[in-house]
């Protein structure tokens, strides 16, 4: 911190000058060469969306840079066509599970070997971030625009073998919803929506033993999720591990398997827009003609999970067989990737922005929280189950800005902003206070600021 910050804090906050200084700053701080770390300390590798989300900050400040974040995150995409949700950077530790608990190089065929990552996958949010390349190279010389238009040219391949892998191993069954097979695929740990299904994992006797390497990070440890959550994650890595992470075998052992309206909702839209991107450069017509029939699809999915009653859109658990009820931020997915009739829409948009979430009268900042906070297990300062996370409120405006909803993306910026503007970066926020909470640094919070300061 400069001289005069502290006035700044105590004030105001930092001006959108000071502040994006501040986060270019933070993004360099958290570049580990050709990937920046999630966090600096508690997430001290590349995650695949966070990736998606600093590319999308990086992208301002040097395409030539942002590109390399997204040739990392597709050089360690599987043969099968996963990117993988951690990719490790080498020689770094202070994260669990770390390499040597996934062990996925010598278990899972489909791995690459010249890099360690994790076995599971994470939301697809990567077309934004090529979307953001491509746009920002526009704005640049010719070079500049020549490195963009060859990332393309490389990893199209990469990004439409990533899309159809989600298409064909995670809804084999064509029902329009990608389905997960580990809390840590949503993006959203230990959110109430999971509650339900992880009941059911029960941990053997033969979890081998582990230490929570989180804890060692977080001030307080009621921020992260309980022991007995991470008993259950790790015995579902250990159910993959033991099925060698094979698409055709995980449908059949994990004790977790849920239809993920969030993660369907953000697949249909990148469809589109990786769809989108493939007209304008002239890429193979089937590719494009797929991707739209891709989009289609998980968009009728979602729509097809949403209740008739509050329109909100719900996971189903393929488990119990049953529909899962809970009233967090992902019931607002049809707004990501629309679907809905107007009149229903209208409905989803009246509930965003009411009293149950954004317009909650006791909310510091009008930003969507993780959950409602009317719901009986909301929680402000634990993690995915109560805290706004300001990433998810920048996803949210730059979708709203993609629907045709100009005022209602810049209402959401603009109070993201003030949110963030104390400096800090953080993880994720006490919706009544403004608390920072969990990890401070996060790159992608830097990232969120970059865009909407652009
Ligand atoms: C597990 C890195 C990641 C985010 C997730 C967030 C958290 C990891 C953890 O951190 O998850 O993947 O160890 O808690 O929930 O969304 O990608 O920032």
């Amino acid at each position: 911190m400069g001289v005069g910050d502290n006035d700044a804090v105590a004030n105001q906050g930092f001006t959108p000058t000071q502040l994006s200084a501040r986060a270019a700053y933070l993004l360099r701080g958290n570049d580990l060469g050709t990937m920046t770390s999630a966090a600096p300390k508690l997430y001290p590798h590349m995650w695949s969306w966070d990736a998606a989300f600093v590319t999308v900050g990086l992208a301002p400040l040097s395409v030539e840079r942002a590109v390399i974040e997204m040739d990392t995150l597709l050089s360690a995409q599987w043969s099968n066509g996963m990117i993988p949700h951690i990719v490790f950077a080498n020689g770094r530790d202070g994260y669990f599970p770390g390499p040597a608990r996934w062990e996925c190089r010598s278990l899972a065929a489909a791995a690459p070997q010249h890099v360690d990552t994790s076995g599971i996958t994470q939301p697809p949010v990567h077309a934004i971030a090529v979307q953001r390349i491509l746009d920002h190279s526009r704005r640049r010389g010719r070079t500049t625009r020549q490195v963009a238009n060859e990332f393309l040219d490389r990893r199209w391949g990469n990004l439409v073998r990533w899309h159809r892998w989600l298409a064909d191993a995670r809804d084999p069954q064509g029902r329009g919803r990608v389905t997960i097979f580990h809390g840590w695929e949503s993006g959203m740990d230990n959110s109430p929506r999971w509650d339900s299904a992880y009941a059911n994992v029960v941990p053997g006797s033969d979890l081998p033993p582990y230490h929570r390497a989180d804890l060692d990070h977080v001030s307080d440890a009621s921020m992260r999720p309980s022991d007995l959550e991470y008993d259950r994650y790790l015995w579902l890595v250990e159910q993959m591990k033991r099925a060698h992470y094979d698409d055709a075998l995980l449908p059949g052992v994990l004790d977790f398997a849920v239809e993920d309206v969030f993660v369907s909702a953000i697949f249909a839209m990148a469809c589109d827009v990786l769809a989108t991107i493939g007209e304008d450069y002239s890429k193979p017509r089937a590719d494009v003609r797929d991707l739209r029939a891709w989009s289609d699809r998980f968009r009728s999915g979602v729509v097809a999970a949403t209740s008739e009653r509050t329109n909100t859109a719900r996971d189903f658990d393929l488990r119990a067989g049953r529909w899962i009820n809970t009233e967090t931020i992902a019931g607002f997915a049809p707004l990501l990737c629309g679907g809905l009739s107007r009149e229903r829409e209208r409905a989803l948009l009246r509930a965003f922005e009411g009293p149950r979430f954004c317009g909650h009268p006791d909310l510091r900042y009008a930003v969507p929280p993780s959950n409602s906070p009317i719901a009986a297990n909301f929680k402000p300062r634990e993690y995915w189950r109560g805290p706004v996370w300001p990433v998810m409120t920048w996803l949210f405006s730059w979708a709203f800005a993609r629907r045709g909803w100009p005022e209602r993306a810049a209402r959401l910026r603009e109070e993201g902003l003030r949110q963030v503007r104390e400096g800090s970066f953080a993880e994720y926020y006490e919706p009544f206070t403004g608390e920072p909470l969990g990890s401070m640094q996060q790159s992608w919070t830097a990232a969120s600021v970059l865009d909407w300061l652009d």
